[in-house]
């Protein structure tokens, strides 16, 4: 009799709990592609090319093929490297706007199979997606769309080209991750000894559909770059700024690449009709290319450090561009700054002082959806509220007084990106003492302030397009101030 008590009773709180279901997604919501890519956070750009060899940050397209001689190429030290940095993976400017190819593609002479390295029996995206793969990264190619070499530029001929040139990078070098549209357009160039300046018209021009058709058929998996998307979008600046405030939502059918939007780029579209993330892609030194000329005017760990927090920060990807030198190598110097960078992260991360605490919440949809569903470390469990409610507070009891000055915040963005404005505040000396205050936060936000000794610490979502959904939320004392 007991037991069938005991069943009846489970049998009824079973039917209890099923009843809370979970919110519905609200507006735009990533992609399986995208949420890949949103967990990627970090990785590195390679500029390498007939630049590196005669110091341009732009090749006419004329130069000779022999100049890409690197003496000592080893991609597995750009690899090693990146691994070592925390980066996960590696994007690659395979062509470049001078129009040389880094593979032996068959479309064009100028190419690494008429260059000295290796007798022109090289190929460096094989060697990087080997030296990849031994490394656990993910390989990204970067296909400029301006080819200064090419006698067919401007014409309907060079789309034809250039697709036979993404379909030979998606087809033979395994798995891709991203795939990079760059925005700069036409201007003056060689053109096959034309020598000229071939205007286009980069609304139309490119029939990027067609083109991202080739993708999506041949790398299903992969995001695709470009100023507005389609998959992910570019920050608006090459200085490493992310926006504070910053939907992954874009009206990305208003744009076009190299049109004039830095501002919504950077902020995003609140009531967008797609989700297009954020990529801030920013270069350790001034210019994209290995230049000599630089080698003392590399990031310093501290630099990479804010680089961090106003990118990966401000719920955006990082792209940190690491130019080979001449010989094919990373060169020292940003070697031991990309080194020295992931101490500081490491010390600046340490340990999640809020992880395993009581949470309490103002309110909240039930069981499953309760606070401390925000300090238990898994990102499939969340806090949330009734459909109803667009607000809500949290309280993270640290226990005894501790000392905080960092905080991570994060959206179970796969029901939407919905918190519009948020504070933080302590509980010290016996009172509430606010500490930031915050408009979106997406997938990911991580903001300082100044050390304070609290004993909870409360996070208030006060504005929100639907009912708040929380993943997660992490706190640590970094050294300093
Ligand atoms: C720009 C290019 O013109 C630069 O050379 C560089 O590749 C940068 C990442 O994108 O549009």
């Amino acid at each position: 009799m007991k037991r069938i008590f005991a069943l009846l009773i489970s049998v009824i709180s079973l039917a209890a709990c099923s009843q809370v279901k979970p919110p519905e997604p609200y507006g735009p919501v990533p992609s399986e592609r995208q949420l890949a890519w949103h967990e990627m956070e970090y990785y590195m750009f390679v500029h390498f090319t007939v630049n590196t060899f005669t110091d341009k940050e732009w090749g006419y397209g004329d130069e000779k093929e022999s100049v890409f001689n690197p003496t000592d190429l080893d991609c597995r030290q750009w690899a090693r490297v990146a691994r070592d940095a925390g980066m996960k993976g590696i994007i690659i400017t395979a062509k470049h706007h001078d129009g040389f190819c880094l593979w032996p593609s068959q479309f064009t002479d100028h190419s690494v199979k008429n260059s000295e390295w290796k007798d022109g029996n090289g190929d460096v995206l094989r060697e990087l997606r080997q030296a990849c793969d031994e490394f656990g990264l993910k390989l990204g190619v970067y296909l400029s769309p301006w080819d200064r070499n090419s006698a067919v530029y401007g014409t309907p001929g060079y789309l034809i080209y250039y697709r036979n040139q993404l379909t030979e990078l998606l087809k033979n070098y395994g798995d891709i991750f991203e795939v990079w549209f760059d925005g700069a357009n036409g201007g003056d160039g060689y053109y096959g000894g034309a020598r000229e300046k071939r205007k286009i018209d980069n609304k139309t021009y490119y029939d990027w559909e067609n083109t991202h058709k080739i993708v999506r058929e041949l790398q299903p998996e992969a995001v695709m770059f470009s100023d507005a998307g389609p998959d992910i979008r570019w920050v608006g600046n090459e200085s490493g700024m992310g926006s504070l405030t910053n939907w992954c939502l874009l009206n990305k059918d208003e744009m076009y690449p190299g049109g004039d939007f830095a501002k919504i780029l950077g902020e995003g579209h609140e009531n967008g009709k797609y989700w297009v993330p954020a990529e801030v892609d920013v270069s350790i030194r001034r210019g994209w290319f290995y230049h000599q000329k630089q080698d003392s005017l590399v990031r310093s760990p501290a630099n990479l450090l804010e680089l961090y927090y106003s990118s990966v920060g401000r719920n955006s990807n990082l792209l940190l561009n690491v130019p080979p030198d001449r010989r094919g190598l990373l060169h020292e110097n940003d070697v031991n700054s990309l080194i020295a960078f992931r101490e500081l992260l490491k010390k600046e991360f340490e340990k999640d002082l809020a992880r395993g605490k009581r949470v309490s919440v103002s309110e909240s949809r039930g069981k499953e959806f309760k606070g401390s569903n925000i300090t238990d470390g898994n990102s499939d469990t969340y806090w949330t509220t009734d459909d109803s409610r667009t607000t809500g507070d949290l309280f993270i009891n640290l226990g005894a007084e501790t000392e905080v000055n960092r905080i991570i915040l994060q959206e179970y963005i796969k029901l939407g990106q919905r918190v519009q404005e948020f504070s933080i505040s302590a509980f010290t000396g016996g009172e509430w003492k606010p500490l930031i205050d915050g408009t979106t936060i997406g997938y990911k936000v991580i903001r300082k302030f100044p050390v304070v000794k609290a004993t909870k610490i409360k996070i208030s979502i006060s504005k929100s397009k639907a009912c708040p959904v929380i993943s997660n939320i992490e706190l640590y004392r970094a050294p300093g101030d």
